[in-house]
């Protein structure tokens, strides 16, 4: 893997028209943005997220119970930035699958959880600029499995939602591909035999590479066109921008390139995250 396949541009998000009447019914009232409540949030007094417990090293619950991970450390940075402390921050883990209608429904104000921006998704909410881009990988103790084509007849484990799941339905055709509702089920099937592969994040690959032994990730798909972004309410022009402005700052002074290399060490890093002298 080589420095130059990390770079991607920041996909451009695409700025969002409100209506006046979708003001009125959704609540997510950019234009009717209040002093006492800037950001349009649900409990103006703290910011309250939908995450992942077990998508280590992104975000998952560590042995103390609490949220962890790149991107929590990240949400929380620029977060502090908009004047929300640590304990104005409240994180709830879910299935992948529920976070986007989550955030839709108006049961969080954001969902942070290496979240990838593609047009589809920008239907129901809105992306704040990309803050991470990398591979889509398939891990596997199968030998044999080396590259796509070696996944014809196996059984390949995805979850629910994921972009893993829409690639593999588009192109593993000739696989057999096991929905999971998460990442512990997915790799505890995985562990047992019961899959033979399971395809995820890149560092998510990685870490359970380093962690079993008898794993390796053996195919790496680029998908640095769908950089993670936060997800935030449709319209809610007020919130993504303040967050927008917070990530900038973040890879500025270097915020960002401390938290990749604590919980991604070795991986490359682009340019376009790094501070511009
Ligand atoms: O599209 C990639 C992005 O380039 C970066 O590598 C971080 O992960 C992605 O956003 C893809 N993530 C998956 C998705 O958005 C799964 C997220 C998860 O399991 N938490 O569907």
């Amino acid at each position: 893997m080589n420095n130059a396949q990390w770079y991607s541009p920041i996909a451009k998000v695409a700025a969002f028209a409100t209506l006046t009447l979708g003001i009125v019914f959704t609540g997510a009232a950019d234009a009717q943005t209040s002093k006492s409540n800037p950001y349009n949030l649900i409990d103006p007094a703290r910011v309250s997220v939908g995450t992942m417990g077990d998508s280590r090293p992104y975000a998952f619950v560590d042995k103390n119970g609490e949220f962890s991970g790149f991107d929590i450390e990240l949400f929380l940075d620029v977060a502090r930035r908009l004047g929300f402390t640590k304990d104005q921050v409240s994180f709830t883990g879910q299935d992948f699958s529920a976070l986007i209608p989550s955030v839709a429904n108006g049961r969080f104000d954001v969902a942070v959880a290496a979240i990838g921006t593609t047009e589809p998704r920008k239907k129901t909410v809105d992306f704040s600029d990309g803050y991470l881009a990398g591979y889509l990988s398939v891990i596997t103790a199968d030998e044999k499995i080396k590259t796509e084509a070696d996944l014809t007849g196996k059984r390949l484990g995805v979850v629910q939602g994921t972009l893993q799941e829409i690639f593999a339905t588009k192109n593993f055709t000739k696989t057999d591909l096991v929905k999971f509702p998460d990442n512990n089920a997915a790799i505890s099937a995985l562990n047992n035999g019961t899959i033979d592969a399971h395809f995820f994040d890149y560092e998510a690959a990685k870490q359970q590479a380093e962690r079993y032994k008898t794993l390796r990730i053996a195919i790496n798909i680029p998908s640095f066109d769908a950089p993670a972004g936060f997800v935030v309410q449709k319209g809610n022009n007020a919130f993504r921008e303040a967050l927008n402005k917070g990530l900038r700052e973040a890879m500025q002074d270097g915020t960002w390139k401390r938290l990749h290399e604590k919980w991604f060490p070795g991986t490359p890093m682009p340019d376009q995250y790094l501070p511009r002298s």
